[in-house]
């Protein structure tokens, strides 16, 4: 192309928009200016172009024929009350078409509580299934082939007792370990991060990730040892240069804790495997993967693979929980849709599709049917599996892989500067670069420019209430505890102690497996908290300060009429009772979500109001004597792991009986329609269910407070 057609095309372009060309480049959160037209100087010199799939660096794909020779893993995540219950749901799902299993273990279990433990009495089997012991793990799987089906496990936190049950429970179904094949999350760095369920501190943490590459590397040859995640990154609010960056440089540093470990990179690299969100910049999502790909076999190169499977990044997605609103819930068919189709585009290896009440509450029958058939579909309608790498050689595209992995590599080589990613982590950087870009998308939702339809633009005035699945978490914890109490009662005692105490020697003189002890703790039949015990014993317990962002939302509203209102408007009121009202922000049992808690901490900080973030995993009880002791005027509990019925009655009993009735509760999160009224009715005050307006929401509590004041 000359430049005397594209400065024709330019005059025409202004011609037909009466404006400057500027005016229609886009700049997304990563810093990229997207323009309206790309051609083919945008991919002059771009390195990458010319490779094939199969090859390195891999862009166009891990495997020579992708899609053609065989689709990608239809993979649902899914897991709630007993394993009983959660066994007949995925055995129905494979029968409809679903091909790999994919478990969601309830908060508690993530945390290493047994369901009896009296911390987790909202928690358990709420938000995934609840195991306690290999029996639970040895139902879940019933019926279901392990030597055929292969399953993925999101576990990080008490990895050790759930990948040693799932070891224990396939030997005695008849499959030994070796023909085990699946994935076991297994990366805690990014739990530190975003996540939040850690158990241990850092260094621990980080040999257990390592033991558990060895052991799979020499015992479990069809295992992925970890799923390098990404996707709590952007759901946490990261941009997507920060997801890359980030989710690689976690990488980086798990080859090295197993190098240090004296393994070969090629006896475990190839067995390295990912996970990304995919959000709604459809195209933006298909060149990440591809630049993903790139600079991951950029990475490895670092180590001298000589197996180019070494070098191969494979990945599981998932369509982005964050995208999806609780207002007009059905349009989420068509973004999970869209970001499927993004997924796919982008050569993923395996996919979730969420389904579209995941916003409100745990799937039904009916959604998680829709939200599989969108991957049927895919496969078996569009055509799209019939030809690798479509994408390719499109400018945009190819332009955007290529400036997406430069980006994220220039963010790789700071966060190398300062020493590798556990190091960075222990800073708390990348942890606070996504709360200042989650913070800032929060106040381009607020104020209109970034569109949300439904929500922030054509909004319904009246809303219909959709069916919602509820499970009764008291039945589910009883069921748990009984079968507890039947193990415990089984079992040969000598064994299982001899068993435990091997295992904590073993965490705490640095020698041997951890996870191969485990195995034996297993077999004895010690439960997930047992074992998560003897752990603490020798590694601690580690307990995160919150942090409160400043500065970011307010500063992307500076100066706009409506900030200043409420601005205003708190000023005026603080003045009159003399103080700043106070607000403290609770996270109750073990949701470590805290993406939502941040936002608001972080911009109501902003505007004016004096704020207390509590720290992750309190009790009611502890929730409440810490608001009294601070004497805040409202307490505003985050629930997004579906809790809130158990735990927010207990939080208001707990403030009666310290006498303090007069602190105002709030709830806000994943708060279905039909709970509110059952809130109100226990007391809370106000309820602000997901997509709720920042502005809007602290005009509800000074009117409470104003109200509270006149009474
Ligand atoms: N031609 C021939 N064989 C193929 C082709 C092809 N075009 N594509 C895939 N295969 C083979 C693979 O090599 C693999 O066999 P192997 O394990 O012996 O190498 C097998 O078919 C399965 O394909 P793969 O692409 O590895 O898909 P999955 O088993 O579903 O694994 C992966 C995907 C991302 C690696 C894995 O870590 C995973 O399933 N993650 C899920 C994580 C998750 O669910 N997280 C929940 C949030």
């Amino acid at each position: 192309m000359t430049q005397s057609k594209l400065d024709q095309w330019r005059a025409l372009a202004e011609k037909e928009i009466k404006a400057d060309l500027e005016t229609l480049t886009w700049h997304t959160p990563e810093g990229i200016k997207v323009k309206p037209l790309y051609t083919e100087e945008d991919v002059a010199g771009v390195p990458h172009l010319g490779s094939l799939p199969g090859f390195e660096p891999f862009v166009r794909g891990p495997r020579a024929t992708m899609y053609a020779g065989r689709p990608w893993t239809i993979r649902q995540y899914a897991g709630f009350s007993t394993a009983e219950e959660s066994n007949a749901f995925y055995r129905k799902a494979l029968a409809a078409g679903q091909q790999g299993v994919s478990v969601a273990f309830d908060l508690a279990t993530h945390r290493g509580y047994d369901s009896d433990h009296p911390r987790v009495e909202g928690d358990v089997g709420k938000a995934g299934v609840a195991i306690d012991s290999v029996e639970d793990m040895k139902i879940l799987f019933d019926g279901i082939p392990l030597e055929k089906v292969s399953v993925s496990m999101t576990m990080n936190g008490a990895v050790i007792p759930i990948l040693a049950n799932f070891i224990v429970a396939g030997e005695e179904q008849g499959v030994p370990r070796g023909k085990l094949s699946g994935t076991i999350q297994n990366d805690i760095l990014k739990e530190f991060m975003v996540r939040n369920t850690y158990i241990y501190p850092p260094e621990p943490s980080m040999r257990i990730v390592a033991d558990i590459i060895e052991y799979t590397a020499r015992e479990m040859p069809k295992f992925n040892s970890i799923s390098i995640s990404g996707y709590h990154m952007q759901e946490a609010g990261a941009t997507l240069v920060q997801e890359l960056a980030f989710t690689l440089a976690d990488g980086r540093e798990y080859v090295r804790a197993a190098l240090r470990k004296g393994l070969d990179v090629d006896a475990f690299a190839g067995r390295l495997s990912f996970f990304f969100a995919i959000g709604m910049n459809f195209f933006m999502e298909a060149a990440k993967l591809r630049a993903a790909r790139l600079l991951w076999s950029r990475v490895m190169k670092e180590f001298n693979p000589k197996d180019p499977r070494s070098m191969m990044l494979r990945t599981h997605c998932q369509t982005s929980g964050v995208s999806l609103q609780e207002q007009d819930p059905y349009n989420n068919i068509v973004r999970t849709a869209y970001e499927a189709l993004a997924a796919v585009l982008g050569g993923t290896q395996s996919l979730h599709t969420n389904s579209f009440d995941e916003a409100i509450a745990l799937p039904t029958e009916f959604s998680a049917r829709i939200a599989r058939n969108t991957q049927l579909i895919l496969q078996h309608e569009t055509g799209v599996t019939k030809v690798v790498d479509p994408l390719a050689g499109s400018y945009y595209v190819e332009r955007l892989t290529h400036e997406l992995a430069e980006k994220a590599w220039a963010l790789m080589e700071e966060i190398e500067a300062m020493g590798g990613m556990t190091k960075a982590v222990a800073e708390g950087l990348p942890k606070r670069m996504i709360e200042e870009a989650t913070i800032r998308k929060q106040a381009a939702v607020d104020r209109g420019e970034t569109v949300i339809v439904g929500v922030n633009k054509y909004r319904l005035e009246n809303e219909d209430e959709i069916d919602i699945l509820s499970i009764d978490n008291t039945a589910v914890r009883n069921a748990q505890i009984a079968r507890i109490e039947t193990v415990k009662r089984q079992r040969d005692p000598k064994r299982l102690e001899a068993a435990l105490e091997a295992l904590e020697k073993v965490a705490r003189s640095g020698e041997g497996n951890i996870l191969e002890a485990a195995v034996e703790a297993s077999r004895a039949r010690a439960t997930v908290g047992e074992i998560s015990d003897a752990l603490r014993r020798a590694f601690r317990e580690y307990d995160a300060v919150p942090e409160v962002v400043e500065a970011v939302y307010g500063a992307a509203y500076k100066d706009e009429p409506e900030y200043e209102t409420i601005v205003s408007r708190l000023k005026e009121f603080s003045s009159r009772i003399g103080e700043k009202p106070k607000v403290m922000v609770a996270k109750l049992g073990q949701d470590g979500h805290d993406r939502g808690a941040k936002v608001i901490a972080s911009a109501f900080g902003d505007i004016g109001f004096e704020v207390l973030a509590g720290p992750l995993f309190q009790t009611p009880e502890e929730a409440a004597e810490m608001a009294v002791r601070a004497k805040v005027h409202v307490l505003g509990v985050s629930s997004l792991a579906a809790g809130h019925k158990t735990l927010v009655p207990s939080l208001i009993e707990a403030l009666k009986t310290k006498g303090a009735e007069n602190i105002i509760v709030v709830c806000g999160g994943v708060i279905p329609r039909q709970d509110r009224q059952f809130l109100l009715d226990h007391g809370v005050a106000a309820v602000f269910g997901p997509g709720s307006n920042v502005l809007d929401t602290a005009h509800t509590i000074l009117d409470l407070l104003e109200g509270k004041r006149r009474n």
